[in-house]
């Protein structure tokens, strides 16, 4: 018997004996995860948006949903955020207030928010009556409950809006496509601060009343240990998947544990075949893999009854329409091999940016991804690229090369630079610069790479730079990106 609430709210507020998440050293049953936070809430106001120090821990699952409960929408902020980063989303977002655990030390571009502390140690009243208003059960509610940071290819981050009601009908497409329900267990090592880790990871076990198991920062052992004792459900990115299949060349306990998985779910960026496979002969499951987007949340999965087939993502989900256009705007063939744009139209569409703009806008409202794919003639989806060079995908991550390049310009070494992704087995991208240094400097790849993770989140660091004496432009001035070289032979040493 599943046990879905039509709200979110009623599902924060269920109540019951049961679980809904444990951490390494707390466990939160569903009444206390109401008890808090209604207690919580009632220090919230609704009229602006709060930050929420997005750590591994069941403090971020109850201020996320003391925000929701109250009717503020929640700016999750990635703990490993550099100063510059960190200080354009308090801006952007206009923070004057954030969640977090008392004891969570905070930097100093959060000293002058009010901090509201998520106290677990709190001994509440339970709550008694009816406390699901003022939505009623039932209706939708478009108020915007998450504003997600996420790169852009130019610029500094974007905050991308999100309702409650978006947020719902995506979970409730999910749960229907993965049969997922209250008896499901949840194995979550994913970061808190983006759509995967926070609205799956999350709120999806909430929504269908079930648990989810905090075991970040990821590792094999944990998530194996998770799988073995009564998790039945793994959401990764593939980065993890392949660091997996490494280990189940010699680990048979590992291949025990995904045995006994009900679902193991893989997304926010390309898993190979090879990886696929490997995992599917160890252990004899096959790893259901769906596509989505912050700004979309998920568009497509795997069905779980139908034959897999690796290297594709699945057909829509309910209440997403999805098209594949070629340059002129006209479907392409669904043969599986005519390659175009994807173009979404969902009930789960972001709201729009927050400080305004869609771009890149589609004609008739469609929202266009950006990114590249065939159809087959039943609807499955085959991603095969980016539009774009200047988004990377590294370990699940989505990365603006100018971002990056923004900052490297401002070290006074730097006279030119250049930023993209190269393939890279672990990370499925990394992220490489090619840096003309100014004449008579001599800063380093360490002191570079450094640089930029003292500034921006530590995932966006290059992994590699590359010093070069010309940056290749074309006659308009713009960086030919598929011109930079990479034989090796250009490289510093270090990684
Ligand atoms: C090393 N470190 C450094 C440096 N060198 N930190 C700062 N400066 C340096 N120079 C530290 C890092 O902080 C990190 O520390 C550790 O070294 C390892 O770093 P790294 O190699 O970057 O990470 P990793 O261990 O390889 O991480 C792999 C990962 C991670 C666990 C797979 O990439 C990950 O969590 N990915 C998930 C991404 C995700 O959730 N994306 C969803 C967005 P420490 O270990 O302390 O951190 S996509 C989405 O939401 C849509 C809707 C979708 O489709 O899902
Ligand atoms: P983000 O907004 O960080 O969620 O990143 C969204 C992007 O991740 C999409 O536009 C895709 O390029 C990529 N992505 C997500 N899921 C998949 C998948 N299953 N396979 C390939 N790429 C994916």
């Amino acid at each position: 018997m599943t046990a879905r609430s039509t709200s979110l709210k009623a599902a924060i507020l269920r109540g019951g004996s049961r679980n809904a998440v444990t951490t390494r050293g707390d466990t939160l049953s569903y009444e206390q995860l109401r008890d808090q936070a209604m207690h919580l809430s009632e220090r919230l106001v609704a009229d602006a948006p709060i930050g929420l120090w997005a750590t591994a821990e069941v403090a971020t699952v109850v201020g996320l949903c003391a925000a929701l409960i109250a009717g503020a929408p929640v700016v999750p902020l990635n703990p490993k955020s550099g100063p510059s980063e960190l200080g354009h989303v308090v801006t952007d977002a206009g923070l004057q207030t954030i969640l977090a655990h008392p004891s969570a030390t905070l930097p100093d571009e959060l000293a002058t928010l009010r901090l509201v502390p998520v106290n677990l140690d709190g001994d509440y009243a339970p709550i008694c009556g009816d406390v699901t208003g003022p939505i009623p059960d039932g209706q939708k509610d478009s108020r915007t409950a998450l504003i997600m940071y996420t790169s852009g290819t130019t610029g500094p981050p974007k905050g991308v809006m999100l309702t409650t009601a978006a947020i719902e009908a995506n979970l409730q497409a999910l749960a229907d496509r993965w049969e997922w329900s209250d008896r499901d267990e949840l194995v979550h090592a994913l970061p808190l601060f983006h759509v995967h880790g926070l609205v799956l990871g999350v709120l999806g076990p909430i929504y269908v009343g079930g648990s989810v198991s905090l075991v970040s920062p990821f590792t094999v052992e944990a998530v194996a240990h998770g799988l073995a004792n009564g998790a039945t459900m793994l959401f990764a990115v593939p980065t993890m998947y392949h660091r997996i299949a490494v280990a189940l060349e010699t680990d048979a306990r590992l291949a025990d544990a995904l045995a006994g998985a009900r679902l193991l779910v893989s997304g926010s960026g390309p898993l190979t075949t090879d990886d696929y496979r490997r995992v599917e002969a160890a252990s004899g499951q096959r790893i259901v893999e769906r596509y989505g987007m912050t700004e979309t949340l998920i568009i497509t999965s795997g069905d779980l009854r139908a034959p897999a087939t690796p290297g594709t993502v699945g057909r829509p989900l309910a209440g997403v329409a999805l098209r594949v256009v070629d340059e002129n705007g006209d479907d392409v063939a669904a043969d599986n091999e005519s390659v175009g744009e994807v173009l979404v139209k969902s009930d789960s569409l972001f709201e729009g940016y927050l400080r305004g703009g869609r771009s890149p806008d589609g004609p008739l409202d469609w929202f266009r991804t950006g990114d590249l794919g065939t159809l087959s003639r039943d609807g499955t989806l085959r991603l095969v690229g980016r539009a774009s060079t200047d988004l990377v995908k590294s370990g699940g991550f989505r990365i603006g090369t100018g971002e990056i390049e923004g900052v490297l310009r401002d070290h006074p070494s730097v006279e030119d630079v250049a930023v993209r992704g190269v393939a890279d087995d672990d990370l499925g991208e990394r992220v490489v610069a090619w840096v003309v240094r100014k004449a008579g400097t001599t800063a380093d790849s360490p002191e570079l790479i450094e640089y930029v993770s003292q500034s921006l989140s530590a995932h966006k660091r290059p992994r590699e730079i590359f010093f070069v004496t010309e940056i290749p432009r074309n006659a308009m001035g713009k960086v030919q990106k598929q011109l930079l070289s990479y034989d090796g032979q250009l490289k510093s040493t270090e990684r």
